[in-house]
């Protein structure tokens, strides 16, 4: 349990610490019941904090933060040392010199960890998560990013049990000790921060490949995992090759260390971590294969092993001052993990995807009681601000900035920030300056990306007059209050636009010649001209998405059906289509809350009719604008959420789209349904994508034939992505088959229950469906064998799924809420950060209609009068009342 009455603590109030800390020489004495932690660090005074006193009399105290720790001894300069406290987790030093060797032993209990912070164990084997703070719970440090230091880590355990010991850097000592124990000492020549510590040891097995760096070094690539799953590792190594490769090229960056090692555990917080040298991650998120993982797995592994990788210089050479520069790492890392992927997959689906998870999840966020900028001002608990903003929006303000300042400019702008800084804690300030430096840009408004939160809105009329032949745009922006401010000043707003004449061709916008534009859009209000334009075009405005934020425009449904089937930017193509799906569903969802019937609009079922027969379109892009919105998306997009007819709605219109359309769907499944060796490459993704959005069209009409079709699907399926999509269709069939559905689940558990990922997928379709993940059956599926409640992976699962589920989370005697209210309070005792995650949807009560939010709120209030709460749970639940 952190702090009783948990604290903020401000950006402005940043002072660099008193003392620095040249080496850190740790060791570990790993037990069964107990683990010894040695800590040797050379201290010295931060001379450049000196407050006018001067001399060896007036030393600040070092004050150095420990969380959980049994101090057994400290000693100075080598001998016994008793003048410090410890007091409310600090460890203060008094009657100091400038330079010193401070000693201290601690004794953790790592086996008892089940906050997944620190030291702990899964699966019986060590390992560790520092990020953000939680190397104080290791042993008393300086535990801030700003302060970097050179780590040596010798770590001893009993041979047998673990004979794998790994921490960061070179392996430079190793050997037997007594009683069956061993040695590893591993040395890391990089300064770094406490937060990129790791340690590992176990029975781990690894598979082994090489990359030689563009300047000719030769660099071991290690995978650790347990023994079963070591044939699930190609993917990931493949990805690292790829990644280390992509990095020399697009940013010209090498790779430092003799050896790169990455290890999968199966309890984890998050994905993973990018420790230097020696990334853990979460084992959902590096083990693949064709057999266990779908195709959103494979690419998730590709994504996240190369965001680890790139950390090391955005993020470990070059790292964050303070917690609020968070996303001067992550935002930065995230840009370039989504350029590669967009560079080694489809371009346009990889953008579609990223924009999806930003207007869902990101917009709603910065909708809802913890919206922040993407440097916030305060924080009470750090944990809590790993979020979409910091992470999703950091990246499309670095996009943007890559948009302002062009490819050659940027590439230029981050050679001289790496140049600058490496080595170096420092500010997003100093990522910007670099930006403008290197391209003689001036972001001096465009830096309130950095210090305004909230989403933007565009508010866009035109006009055409006739005899000039002119057309102008007239751009409104404006930006929600959000909470500490209720002002905001107008942003710089890079509006990618084209426009379209009645055939549907792209008009050339200004003298040289181009159709597509970008229009700076810096004032509150602003017209932009168009001269030379001989007749009254349509826009297709923000393409590709070039900021994150909300445009409003009065398409007709006409204009938007036009832009469906016209528009070049294939963003904006699928974005009509969007908009399109979300104005016909809300207006159904308006018409249901009046207590009418209301059929589909015939426009919207034509206009999937004619993507589904385009036989020239793109399969990646035909899948994508067959995607209907998410049912979270248009609860974010709508004014009042109505959960169960948002549900109602949706459905509706799948089966109508479906019902219209069946033969052309079918055919379409049929011809994609071949069997070939599975490949995790684009253009197969793009088929396998395609014919599985078919399938759920078809199944979703209650016709037993279509439910034939998943179940010839399911039992003939030849890897995961088939199988697994099969078995959400008969899950989710139009045509509710008990019967069958408990076969296939019980097939599908009897062919996998011993891979924990694919029980994670077994688990969370069951939550998240609407038929089946009644509060009943979560409660038999978490006390299923395959359930693990100290297990993040199967809480989100479980939990998490059934949080997202419309239909049963919210239903209307709110059992929904008060179910995961008691789930979170117990879990906060245990893993207070997952606890924390688990509640986001519950603040977003004020949007929902009165009933639920009044539910919302009660279940709020509960949590908020527990006694005891962590410091991550108590700074939401007080944030969202
Ligand atoms: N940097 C880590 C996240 C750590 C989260 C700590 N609560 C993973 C990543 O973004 O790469
Ligand atoms: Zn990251």
């Amino acid at each position: 349990m952190k702090d009783s009455q948990p604290k903020a603590i401000y950006l402005k109030d940043y002072q660099a610490p008193d003392y620095w800390i040249d080496q850190t020489n740790l060791t570990f004495d790993l037990y069964e019941d107990h683990t010894m932690v040695t800590s040797v660090l050379s201290i010295y005074r931060n001379l450049d904090n000196k407050s006018g006193k001067q001399g060896e009399d007036n030393l600040p105290e070092l004050v150095l933060v420990g969380d959980d720790l049994e101090l057994i001894s400290v000693e100075i300069d080598d001998k016994p040392f008793s003048d410090f406290k410890v007091e409310g987790g600090f460890l203060k030093i008094l009657s100091l010199k400038e330079s010193f060797t401070l000693k201290t032993v601690c004794r953790i209990n790592p086996q008892e960890n089940t906050s997944l912070e620190g030291l702990y164990k899964s699966n019986g084997m060590f390992c560790t998560q520092c990020e953000a703070e939680g190397f104080r719970k290791i042993t008393y440090y300086l535990d801030r990013p700003d302060v970097m230091s050179r780590f040596t880590t010798r770590i001893t355990a009993d041979k047998t049990a673990y004979p794998v010991l790994l921490s960061n850097g070179n392996d430079i000592e190793r050997g037997e000790l007594d009683d069956g124990r061993h040695y590893v000492t591993w040395e890391d020549p990089f300064k770094k921060p406490s937060y990129l510590f790791a340690l590992v040891a176990g029975d781990l097995q690894h598979v082994e490949d090489h990359f030689t760096t563009m300047s000719g070094r030769e660099v071991t690539l290690r995978i650790f995992t347990e023994a079963h799953n070591i044939d699930q590792c190609d993917h990931a190594m493949i990805s690292l090759k790829k990644s280390m490769k992509w990095d020399e090229e697009v940013y010209g960056r090498e790779y430092d260390l003799d050896i790169f090692m990455i290890v999968a555990v199966d309890h984890f917080n998050m994905g993973a971590m990018e420790n230097k040298g020696l990334n853990i991650f979460n084992s959902a998120c590096v083990l693949a294969s064709p057999e266990t993982a779908t195709d959103a797995r494979f690419q998730r592994v590709e994504a996240i092993v190369a965001h680890e990788y790139f950390h090391n210089w955005s993020g470990n050479r070059v790292t964050c001052r303070d917690w609020f520069q968070l996303s001067l790492k992550e935002g930065f890392t995230v840009f370039r993990d989504s350029e590669f992927s967009a560079d080694m997959n489809s371009r346009g689906v990889k953008r579609i995807e990223d924009v999806n998870v930003l207007r869902t999840a990101q917009f709603a966020e910065d909708a809802g009681p913890m919206a922040h900028p993407i440097r916030p001002e305060s924080f009470i608990e750090i944990s809590n601000f790993y979020t979409v903003t910091i992470y999703e929006k950091g990246a499309e303000v670095v996009r943007m900035i890559h948009g302002i300042l062009g490819a050659e400019a940027f590439r230029k702008g981050s050679d001289l920030y790496f140049e600058r800084h490496d080595g170096q804690a420092v500010t997003c300030e100093d990522f910007v300056k670099a930006m403008e430096d290197a391209s003689g840009r001036d972001l001096t408004q465009f830096r309130r990306w950095y210090s305004q939160a909230g989403t933007p809105v565009l508010n866009i009329t035109d006009e055409y007059n006739e005899d000039k032949k002119q057309y102008k745009l007239t751009i409104e922006q404006s930006c929600p209050a959000t909470p500490g401010q209720k002002e905001k000043e107008p942003f710089h707003i890079p509006v990618r636009l084209g426009l379209l004449d009645a055939e549907g061709d792209e008009l050339v916008l200004n003298e040289s010649g181009a159709t597509d534009q970008v229009l700076d859009v810096k004032q509150e209000k602003e017209v932009f001209a168009f001269d030379n334009i001989e007749e009254r075009p349509l826009p297709s405005i923000l393409r590709s998405f070039s900021a994150p934020v909300r445009v409003k425009y009065d398409y007709s449904r006409e204009d938007l059906l036009f832009l469906m089937e016209h528009d070049s930017d294939h963003f904006n193509r699928w974005d009509a289509g969007q908009r399109l799906a979300n104005s016909v569903i809300d207006e159904m969802v308006a018409a249901f809350e009046q207590g009418r019937e209301l059929s589909v609009d015939r426009s919207l079922i034509e206009a999937f009719g004619t993507v589904i027969n385009d036989e020239s379109l793109d399969l990646a892009v035909k899948a994508e604008m067959l995607s209907l919105p998410s049912e979270a998306s248009l609860a974010e997009q709508a004014v009042e959420v109505y959960p169960q007819f948002i549900h109602q709605a949706r459905q509706q219109v799948k089966k109508a789209i479906a019902e219209a359309h069946k033969d052309s769907l079918e055919a379409l499944w049929q011809s994609l349904n071949v069997h070939k060796p599975y490949r995790p490459e684009a253009e197969d993704i793009a088929e396998r994508t395609l014919k599985n959005t078919c399938l759920s069209y078809l199944t979703s009409i209650e016709d037993k034939a279509m439910l034939a079709l998943a179940e010839q699907q399911y039992h003939g399926a030849s890897n995961m992505t088939d199988r697994f999509a099969a078995l959400v269709s008969v899950i989710n069939a139009g045509n509710h088959d008990r019967e069958l559905i408990d076969e296939v689940l019980a097939d599908f558990l009897e062919l996998y229950h011993q891979d924990t990922n694919v029980m994670d997928q077994w688990l969370s379709v069951q939550a998240a469906s609407p038929s089946l993940g009644t509060l009943e059956h979560i409660l038999t599926l978490m006390q299923h064998e395959v359930f693990d409640e100290t297990s993040p992976n199967k809480l989100r699962s479980v939990l998490g799924g059934f949080a997202g589920n419309m239909k049963q989370f919210h239903r209307t005697d709110g059992l929904g809420y008060e179910f995961l209210t008691d789930q979170l309070l117990d879990l906060d005792k245990k893993n207070p950060q997952i606890a924390s995650r688990l509640m986001t949807p519950l603040t977003r009560w004020r949007k929902f209609e009165p009933g639920c939010r009044e539910r919302m709120r009660k279940a709020l209030e509960r949590i908020k009068a527990t006694p005891g709460l962590s410091s991550d749970v108590y700074e939401v639940v007080t944030k969202s009342l």
